[in-house]
């Protein structure tokens, strides 16, 4: 496993980078944006998944160091893809730092540091944080809110939670967990019976949809008919490194 002083070297040395995988509309499927997924490229070449290090950065704080790279250089990135195509670029983040104060304002700086539109980037937190009771939370969500920066919940219908917290902040966008995508087949109603209620729940609280991990055109023809907004998915693209992405989007522009 992966250790604090190696990854403080990792930041040191400026050896992570940011891949991209692409998001599509599911209408049309037109390309629409990109989720931003941090790797760790060791000086081998060796390319290290997030699974194995932000756990480790999560335990010792640096995740707060760690995920404010990661925003910034989301931002640069964005910055120079807007030139070329009207996107969205969606960054995660751990619970640690939503439940910081200060988020919104290292937002907003990286924001207008890479002259981007607040609508431009997308912050994808887990079911958990908005669970959170803390003051810190609720005032991060507004300070964004007011910024026009808007909200995901990763993984949605995985957490232990309950459904009352959607109503507490303003949230976006629900991305449909894979587990609810991957078993969908044409013709059996009951394998789509929670994605189904997803959307419809989506629908009513006028949030959009997003379905992850969509490998196969049978999965992406039932979100389509159940009326899923937006998808993601080896289907149509993997996760790939900035000039490959970079490639992918002026193709499309
Ligand atoms: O492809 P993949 O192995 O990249 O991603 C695995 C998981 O790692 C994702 O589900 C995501 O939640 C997490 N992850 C990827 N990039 C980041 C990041 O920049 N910050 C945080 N906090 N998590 C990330
Ligand atoms: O943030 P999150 O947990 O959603 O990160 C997405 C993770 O899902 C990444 O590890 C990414 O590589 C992975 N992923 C993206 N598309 C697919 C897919 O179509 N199938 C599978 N099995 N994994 C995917
Ligand atoms: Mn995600
Ligand atoms: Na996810």
């Amino acid at each position: 496993m992966w250790t604090e002083s190696n990854l403080r070297r990792a930041l040191a040395n400026n050896e992570l980078e940011l891949h991209f995988q692409p998001q599509f509309s599911m209408e049309g499927r037109r390309l629409i944006g990109a989720e931003a997924l941090v790797r760790w490229r060791q000086p081998d070449g060796t390319l290290i998944m997030p699974g194995q290090f932000i756990p480790v950065a999560e335990d010792t704080g640096l995740i707060l160091p760690l995920g404010d790279w990661v925003l910034g250089e989301a931002c640069r990135r964005a910055a120079e893809l807007l030139r070329h195509h009207d996107l969205l670029i969606a960054v995660n983040l751990s619970a640690v730092q939503v439940r910081r104060p200060g988020l919104a304002e290292r937002v907003a700086g990286w924001l207008s540091a890479y002259g981007i539109p607040a609508s431009a980037l997308e912050l994808e937190v887990t079911e958990s944080v908005l669970m959170d009771e803390s003051d810190v939370v609720s005032e991060t969500f507004s300070r964004l809110r007011e910024l026009g920066v808007p909200v995901a919940i990763d993984d949605f219908g995985t957490g232990y939670s309950s459904l009352a917290y959607l109503k507490r902040f303003r949230v976006d966008k629900l991305k449909i967990d894979r587990s609810f995508v991957s078993g969908l087949r044409a013709g059996n109603p009951d394998s789509g019976a929670i994605a189904e209620a997803i959307i419809g729940m989506a629908r009513s609280l006028r949030m959009q949809t997003l379905a992850e991990g969509v490998e196969t055109e049978e999965q992406y023809g039932c979100l389509a008919e159940m009326g899923c907004d937006q998808c993601q998915g080896y289907l149509l693209g993997r996760p790939m490194p900035y000039e490959d992405f970079l490639e992918f989007v002026r193709r499309d522009a």
